[in-house]
């Protein structure tokens, strides 16, 4: 076997690990493990914590620590070739921050293989659970810190984003204001990238700087924390957060633990993680300024690469740092597969019923129209959820299963304008991207060829792909982004899902009376 290289991706619903033999361009193992089911104890329902209060969502971080010792061992049981792994680094779901006390760098230097990674870890935590992305709390917070900066304009100019409730920074400020005795033993705070990272280093691993764009907090020109974002944000901060590195730094070697327990190569390097968008950029080879892609998982996003630092004047969309170096920008749309999940159950339907409602529905759905707000909404924001339907009968299963997807497309063409990139074809990826129906109504809408992906993972692809790079830079052998890619994320013309004859006609005026809707149930009259 050649060199090998490891991605994880430390997801909302579950741990992923890809194994890829560069030399052979070959991805040599996949693994999965849903927290769910195989973790139960932790008590998650999609792999969150939630409790009276809808917009509160949390997941326990020693879930992750566990779920990272029962990933390592599935792959040493299925023989996976440990031992000739280079260089590892991962993938993780953004903006959730993991509050950790003064005991975690010195468990983590200490790690003994005898024991597991939970029964050495479980005191090292200030504050029990993580609030993750989905979480929508900290509205206040938000506009404290954005008025504190100077308003939405200049908060994204600052950090790449206006403030979000999800992002780091007004959880960070929710905590250190709800809970400020907890918020004084927390010597420090990780990203769920960089905590699953420092594991693996066994040492408090840097934020990279694609992920540090998600926080509200890093200035995203200077790549530097920002020095006026984190005195709006809570006391004392500086002291909290770790150092920001570039996304292809290494951590160190492997943990001995990692060694000794599965075999892992002990001279393996341990690279930063970054985010799950950021690495999905290098999943599915977007490697070129203008290149879009579009993710179907629990949240759906809509990224791309950029060469140059642009901002949504609107503020809704984000610019991150790309792993490559460069810039990328992200709308996250919250009801992605949860939602189609949710018209789906409804209507007792498995996914295949779901697909055959979608060919047996027409184009345009005659009309019917669904703002598909199951849940609140990060674009556009809606903090109060609720489902509005237009000319489409709720008894109407077909019907509904098309409205929620055409909804979903509709939405993602309207709010990525800003972008300015005129994209002439797609790349879909996640698991929603396995249904070609799916994937023909996203043809449809956005007017141009879909490409589906046979890696859907392909933030873990993106990970191990960037410990490639990684490794040889580190080895002074410089590998241009084209090069660490090929093989791993062509498409091929035949794969493409193409816009059906007759799909512009339907979609533009369908967009135009989309529009009007959403502006009308969000309260905003036309200008
Ligand atoms: C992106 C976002 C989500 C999570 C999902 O801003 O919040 O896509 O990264 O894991």
């Amino acid at each position: 076997m050649g060199d090998l290289f490891l991605g994880l991706d430390s997801s909302t619903q579950s741990l992923s690990a890809v194994l890829v033999d560069f030399a052979a361009r070959r991805v040599v193992r996949e693994v999965s493990l849903n927290f769910d089911k195989t973790l139960p104890d932790f008590g998650t329902r999609n792999g969150v914590l939630r409790g009276q209060d809808p917009t509160v969502v949390h997941a326990p971080p020693l879930m992750w620590v566990e779920a990272l010792d029962r990933v390592m061992s599935l792959l040493k049981e299925e023989g996976a070739a440990l031992n000739d792994v280079r260089a590892v680094s991962g993938s993780g779901q953004q903006h959730g921050s993991v509050y950790w006390n003064a005991a975690f760098p010195a468990a983590l230097a200490g790690l003994d293989s005898r024991k597991t990674l939970k029964d050495q870890l479980a005191h090292c935590f200030s504050r029990a659970t993580a609030p993750v992305w989905m979480d929508s709390s900290t509205s206040r917070e938000c506009s404290e810190i954005q008025e504190a900066l100077g308003g939405a304009a200049v908060m994204a100019a600052a950090t790449g984003s206006a403030t979000f409730e999800r992002f780091t920074g007004p959880q960070i400020r929710k905590f250190s204001k709800t809970a400020p005795g907890q918020y004084k033993t927390t010597a420090g705070i990780s990203l769920v990238s960089s905590f699953m990272a420092s594991l693996l280093a066994g040492r408090v691993a840097p934020i990279d700087h694609a992920d540090g764009a998600g926080m509200n907090l890093m200035d995203i020109r200077r790549r530097q924390w920002h020095e006026m974002a984190m005195n709006a944000t809570a006391p004392d901060l500086s002291q909290k957060l770790p150092a920001l590195a570039e996304s292809w730094a290494p951590v160190g070697t492997i943990s001995p633990y990692f060694a000794q327990k599965y075999g892992v190569n002990p001279r393996a390097m341990a690279l930063a993680w970054s985010g799950d968008n950021p690495c999905s950029v290098i999943g599915t080879g977007l490697v070129e300024p203008g290149m879009v892609a579009i993710s179907l998982g629990t949240s759906d996003t809509y990224f791309g690469t950029m060469a140059e630092c642009r901002t949504d004047p609107q503020g809704e969309g984000h610019v991150f740092v790309s792993p490559t170096g460069d810039y990328m920008t992200l709308i996250c749309f919250k009801n992605g597969s949860l939602a189609r999940e949710k018209v789906k159950d409804v209507y007792g339907l498995d996914w295949k019923g779901f697909a055959a409602a979608l060919t047996g529905t027409p184009p345009g759905n005659s009309g019917g129209l669904m703002l598909p707000w199951f849940e609140p909404e990060i674009v556009p924001r809606v903090l109060a959820p609720r489902v509005h339907r237009f000319n489409l009968d709720a008894a109407d299963a077909a019907a509904n299963c098309r409205a929620v997807v055409e909804a979903q497309m509709m939405s993602m063409k309207l709010h990525s304008q800003w972008m300015g990139i005129q994209c002439s074809s797609i790349r879909a990826t996640g698991g929603g991207a396995r249904d070609r129906e799916i994937l023909q109504i996203m043809a449809d809408v956005m007017g141009c060829p879909v490409h589906p992906f046979e890696v859907s993972k392909s933030a873990a692809l993106g990970a191990a792909l960037r410990a490639v790079h990684g490794w040889h830079k580190a080895a002074g052998r410089s590998l241009a982004w084209g090069e660490v890619v090929k093989g791993f994320t062509e498409v091929t013309a035949a794969d493409a899902v193409r816009p059906a004859s007759g799909s512009a006609a339907v979609y533009g005026p369908l967009l135009a009376r989309y529009a009007e809707c959403e502006a009308g149930a969000l309260g905003i009259q036309p200008a």
